[in-house]
């Protein structure tokens, strides 16, 4: 650490202390190499630097969403020209995760854009999660607001982890969503958690909030009563006709300091460079690697917009001496 620079408190790993938001804002203005020394600390004594856990994500019912989140290409709100479809049959999801698994992918990732699933639609969604674990992989669906009975029924059809992002900061939410609330989806993350589902929550960052509310969205995530398993962090991807189509770039070093202190804070997480990665440079990845995000999604497409497609993670991998990581290695806390 700089002798020039007032030191910043060391994090013991495993700390389960709470956190606030001025401990959590000491860590993100630090000076950078401060930071980042810090943050790959905490990361090699909890994982494998040069492991990375491979996702695939599937949209298994695409466009005409009720909800208005300002960034989102699947809102009937907005003109994005994304059409509607009706929900996948059960054997197209399973061959698409066979093709996912054989391009390398351990979890397979479903989503919908709905609200929260209706009943009818939940004999279809066991039958999927279902089948792509018969594949020997880990499923995570993501399908909206869930109540404790839907949570239950995904957990019985052997659900490993459930996704549900807070998006941003408390503050900065309802400029960006107004058909549902923050608390909404602390609810939901609740009945994930209480039916011994995995929770897989994070944000979007580069939607025009300010440095305070990216710490607070990971103040939050740390101090749920128990952290997600999995923290994915998007950078925005401007979808034309949303409200956020012209949001301005976040600068890359804040980008990278948000996943150096995601990693800080949520030692044993993994932490996922998620959406955004076909706008980003190799060398802001490989900083990101090094700041300690440990898993992404492969392929070359996400839900409904680009991804970087295998040809190009390969390149990046061997570049960066980056080894796909085992299921078991996934584990949370494994080692
Ligand atoms: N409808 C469900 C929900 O909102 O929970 C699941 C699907 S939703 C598309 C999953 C997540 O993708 C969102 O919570 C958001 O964080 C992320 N996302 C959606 N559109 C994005 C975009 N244009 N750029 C970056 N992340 C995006
Ligand atoms: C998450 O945090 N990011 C993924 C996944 N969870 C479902 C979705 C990214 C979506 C990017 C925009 C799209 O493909 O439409
Ligand atoms: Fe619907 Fe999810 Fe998109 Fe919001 S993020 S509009 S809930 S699909």
């Amino acid at each position: 650490m700089s002798a020039q620079t007032a030191p910043i408190q060391p994090v013991r790993v495993g700390e389960s202390a709470s956190w606030t938001r001025k401990k959590a804002r000491e860590f993100y203005d630090a000076p950078f190499n401060d930071l980042l020394f810090q943050a790959h600390a905490v990361h090699r004594q909890n994982f494998d630097p040069n492991r990375v856990q491979l996702s695939r994500l599937l949209s298994i019912k695409t466009g005409g969403c009720p909800e208005d989140c300002g960034y989102c290409s699947q809102s009937a709100h907005y003109a994005s020209g994304i059409k509607a479809s009706k929900l996948m049959d059960v054997d197209t999801v399973i061959d698409e995760a066979k093709k996912a698994r054989d391009a390398g992918a351990t979890r397979y990732c479903m989503g919908a854009a709905w609200r929260g699933p209706k009943a009818r639609d939940m004999v279809a969604i066991a039958a999927m999660i279902e089948g792509v674990k018969a594949l020997g992989m880990e499923t995570c669906m993501t399908l909206g607001m869930l109540d404790r009975h839907q949570a239950e029924q995904l957990k019985e059809a052997g659900l490993d982890y459930y996704n549900h992002n807070i998006d941003t900061s408390e503050r900065y939410y309802s400029e960006i969503i107004t058909t549902r609330g923050f608390s909404d989806r602390l609810d939901t993350l609740a009945h994930v958690r209480e039916a011994g589902i995995k929770v897989c929550c994070g944000g979007i960052v580069g939607m025009g909030e300010t440095a305070l509310d990216r710490i607070d969205l990971l103040v939050t995530l740390a101090n749920l009563p128990e952290p997600p398993e999995s923290v994915p962090i998007n950078m925005l991807i401007p979808i034309p006709s949303t409200p956020l189509a012209d949001a301005d770039p976040i600068d890359p070093i804040e980008f990278v300091r948000t996943i150096a202190l995601a990693r800080i804070m949520m030692p044993m997480s993994h932490v996922r460079l998620s959406a955004g990665r076909t706008a980003m440079t190799d060398e802001m990845q490989a900083l990101c690697f090094f700041a300690g995000t440990n898993s992404i999604f492969i392929g070359d497409t996400l839900l409904t917009a680009d991804n970087p497609g295998q040809h190009k993670d390969a390149t990046l991998f061997r570049r960066l001496g980056i080894k796909p990581m085992a299921i078991e290695a996934a584990e949370p806390g494994h080692s």
